[in-house]
């Protein structure tokens, strides 16, 4: 298995760094053992020392009340200095710098807060006890630097789509581009979960603190977890657990008639709440750190409480009071909306349904139920505006729901680097500049702070299985990684995530090397828009093929209601208020007016708010079907220079994966050509217009 962010060249800066920990618990033992680790790295001593000793101890990790009264004056003085004892899983870093080198540390009230001390010196690389780059002779400025470390989101979950039986049609992982389940295998769970414990140990270095284990879409097996195969909970929790990741499970909103035998899962029935909370109390007898539920309720077939004529507040709550004695949480999806829908009907716009479900429940959610609602209005596309959910909801636990899992992004075939998607998005201040950001919504400082709770967090979907590499292409570890670091700090850039990812996975390779995968991923998914749906439109993506590769038309005339509505004389889709769906007045009103406006509304986003002809001209300058020609050259030139890039530095790979990463490289580029040829064909064709530059165009 590919150590992923973990290799052991990560980890040998501190090797020598003879560290020693204080204090006592589960995780502290954890930490220990990766202490341990590292020491044998360098060939060291594989136990951590006890305190004190002639010289300064250089690396201290230590939950303050593990401090003796007697200890060190190094430790004393750090303890000193710390303002505010940390949260559950923050941390205090204080660094000296001195005639007698560097001392680090690592301060924390809880045992998970020491192992994210300890990942934190990880990530920093050999830098963290003063070892300067090569040929820096400088000598060190004597300083003192105190540092405290808090997650913004309390809750930062990962989502597996994984199903216990294979799903005819789905598989074992549903949307799963990276070999089997990690955690079962063809309708039970796998007897070894040596693998689940290496994967939690990085989802843990990368931020994530929650996985939920099985698909949104329960089916009978699934639904099961919940009680009588509840000992694979067991077992997987304990897996997670030395990494301080607790454990959550997607149910089936008709648990109570298809587990419990009733005759109705209706929300306001007692029988049924009662038959929830036992089976609540169940599970935590049985996992006492469960995390709680998630719920895809009325949405794309699944079960849910319209069937009962209630809503979705009734719905959620009621789940909520089944957990809320155990401290457990709902995390209830917003992504409903009609599957069903006639093509021919113009007033139904599937961007505004999460929006109209969920705006009048505003108030009405318990405290322990977060609304889990996707970034964007539609469905993980490479481009779509902020759902505006996210601006309505001030009284809710609002978390954004991201998919790592590259569906509608090139499904782990093709390079793309996400995160510049989630930051961008993440970092936007709906209501203006001197407005929150979104950020500030999901981490619940900008509306929830005042009643003393926190916000929903961030969610997102897993794209990790069997495969040695963790996610089949192996630059999408990438994604996974960046998930985790910005749901720990939403405030980090892409770019500075990409850095760190790259520093640790390829540390050790030459420089070369590093920079071509740096230079690979950054900017690739702007490489994936240019050659697919163009401006925002979405879609025209194939619905035989799961998903993957081309076909403009193949939702056009479904029930699906994602529609380009591309014809003669032009394309896009009218969401204006003014002749459109309405949908652009559901932003705040600055934003609102942004979207509103053909003479404002942001170029990448033209179609997706407005139907305009081909010989619109852009902001950019050319007109719509020109831009659709350009950029769709272009992408598939700029893949052939990736192409070409990496062949350069591949011998400079492992070879497996050099092999792995140009194969799908092969793929990325045959799979361009054929978007590219596909769109530029089928606009030519719809439009008559002719390529201004006079390029092939069949
Ligand atoms: O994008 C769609 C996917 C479905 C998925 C659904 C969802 C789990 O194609 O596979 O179902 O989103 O988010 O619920």
């Amino acid at each position: 298995t590919h150590p992923a962010w973990l290799p052991d060249a990560a980890l040998v800066h501190l090797a020598a760094a003879d560290a020693v920990v204080l204090g006592d618990g589960p995780l502290v033992d954890t930490v220990r053992t990766e202490v341990a680790h590292a020491a044998t790295l360098g060939g060291g001593e594989t136990a951590p020392r006890p305190a004190g000793g002639a010289s300064p101890d250089r690396l201290v990790l230590a939950l303050l009340d593990a401090v003796p009264d007697d200890a060190p004056e190094q430790l004393r003085e750090a303890v000193d200095l710390v303002q505010r004892a940390p949260g559950d899983e923050g941390f205090v870093e204080v660094r000296r710098t001195g005639a007698a080198g560097t001392t680090v540390t690592m301060l924390a009230t809880t045992g998970h807060g020491l192992l994210h001390a300890w990942f934190h010196l990880v990530r920093q690389g050999a830098a963290v006890l003063g070892v300067r780059p090569e040929g820096d002779r400088s000598g060190a400025q004597a300083s003192l630097r105190v540092e405290a470390h808090e997650p913004a989101h309390a809750l930062r979950v990962l989502d597996h789509w994984d199903n216990v039986s294979v799903h005819p049609v789905m598989g074992q992982v549903e949307r799963g581009y990276s070999g089997g389940s990690l955690f079962y295998d063809d309708g039970a769970l796998r007897p070894d979960l040596g693998r689940v414990r290496q994967y939690a140990r990085l989802l843990a270095a990368s931020g994530v603190n929650r996985v939920a284990l099985n698909n949104v879409n329960v089916g009978r097996r699934e639904a099961q977890l919940l009680t009588t195969h509840l000992d694979d909970v067991v077992a997987l929790a304990d897996a997670f657990r030395p990494y301080g990741i607790r454990v959550h499970l997607s149910v089936s909103f008709a648990s109570p008639v298809v587990l419990g035998g009733l005759g109705t899962a209706d929300p306001v029935d007692p029988e049924v709440q009662a038959w929830w909370a036992q089976t609540a109390a169940a599970v935590y007898a049985a996992v006492p750190d469960f995390g709680g539920f998630v719920v895809k309720a009325d949405s794309e077939g699944q079960p849910g409480p319209f069937t009962y004529g209630r809503d979705h507040a009734d719905g959620a709550n009621m789940l909520a009071r089944a957990l809320g004695p155990h401290d457990g949480v709902v995390h209830w999806r917003a992504f409903v909306y009609d599957h069903h829908q006639d093509w021919r009907d113009r007033s139904t716009d599937r961007a505004r349904a999460a929006h109209d479900h969920f705006a009048p429940l505003d108030g009405r959610f318990d405290e322990n139920v977060v609304l889990q609602v996707k970034l964007g209005p539609v469905d993980f596309q490479v481009r779509e505006p902020l759902s505006p959910v996210i601006t309505v909801m001030p009284q809710t636990r609002v978390a954004v729901e991201v998919q790592v899992t590259q569906e509608y992004t090139g499904q782990q075939q093709h390079v793309a680097y996400l995160a510049p998607q989630w930051t961008d998005a993440m970092q936007t201040r709906p209501w203006g500049d001197d407005g929150p950001a979104v950020h500030d919504v999901t981490s619940g400082r900008a509306t929830l702070a005042r009643r003393g709770i926190t916000g929903g967090g961030l969610a997102a979907v897993s794209n990790v299985g069997q495969d040695v590499f963790w996610t089949g292409h192996p630059f999408a570890q990438a994604n996974l990684y960046a998930y985790g670091r910005l749901a720990w700090d939403p405030t980090l850039t892409a770019e500075a995530i990409l850095d760190e990812w790259v520093g640790l996975t390829f540390g050790d390779a030459p420089d070369e090397l590093r920079t071509t995968v740096r230079d690979l991923l950054s900017g690739s998914l702007d490489v994936y828009e240019q050659y697919t749906a163009p401006l925002g439109v979405g879609f025209m993506v194939s619905p035989t093929r799961q998903h993957y590769g081309p076909d403009v038309d193949g939702y056009e005339y479904t029930a699906w209601g994602t529609y380009h509505f591309a014809d003669r004389d032009g394309v896009g889709v009218d969401r204006s208020c003014a002749t459109g769906t309405g949908y652009a007045g559901l932003y705040p009103p600055g934003l609102a007016a942004t979207y509103e406006s053909l003479s404002t509304c942001p170029d990448e986003l033209l179609l997706f708010f407005h139907h305009v002809p081909y010989s619109h001209r852009l902001h950019s300058g050319t007109t719509v079907v020109q831009h659709i020609y350009d950029t769709h050259f272009a992408g598939v030139e700029r893949v052939e220079e990736m192409v070409t890039a990496w062949e350069k530095v591949a011998p400079l790979a492992d070879p497996a994966l050099a092999g792995r990463v140009g194969e799908r490289l092969a793929e990325q580029l045959r799979s361009a050509v054929e978007w590219r040829d596909q769109l530029n064909t089928y606009f030519f064709r719809k439009s008559g217009v002719p390529d201004g530059r006079g390029r092939r165009i069949y």
